[in-house]
């Protein structure tokens, strides 16, 4: 279930609209899900992308967080996160932050 969700997530970057994203970054509708399905990533992402210090991570906020997860996750720069790579990530993040 974890597993699908991430599919969901992190496969779903390829260009679906070649629009203009001026970050870079498509905008993820479902960003939010990632941190609301794992506890350890939501504490690491509210400790370094909780914008405005409510404790809550916003959509908007949760932008760059997913962002960042893909960057640390994607070990191998395929642009898919397989359930290996999340797990290390998740360890790299448990371990450093
Ligand atoms: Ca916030
Ligand atoms: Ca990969």
């Amino acid at each position: 279930m974890l597993a699908a969700t991430l599919a969901l997530l992190l496969q779903s970057a390829a260009p679906a609209t070649p629009a203009s994203a001026p970050s870079g970054a498509p905008f993820n509708p479902r960003a939010n899900d990632l941190f609301q399905a794992d506890p350890v990533l939501r504490g690491w992402a509210v400790r370094q992308y909780d914008s405005n210090r409510d404790g809550w991570l916003t959509l908007y906020e949760a932008q760059p967080a997913l962002a960042a997860f893909r960057e640390i996750a994607d070990g191998d720069r395929d642009g898919r996160i397989t359930t290996a790579e999340y797990r290390r990530a998740k360890e790299y993040i448990a371990a450093r932050w």
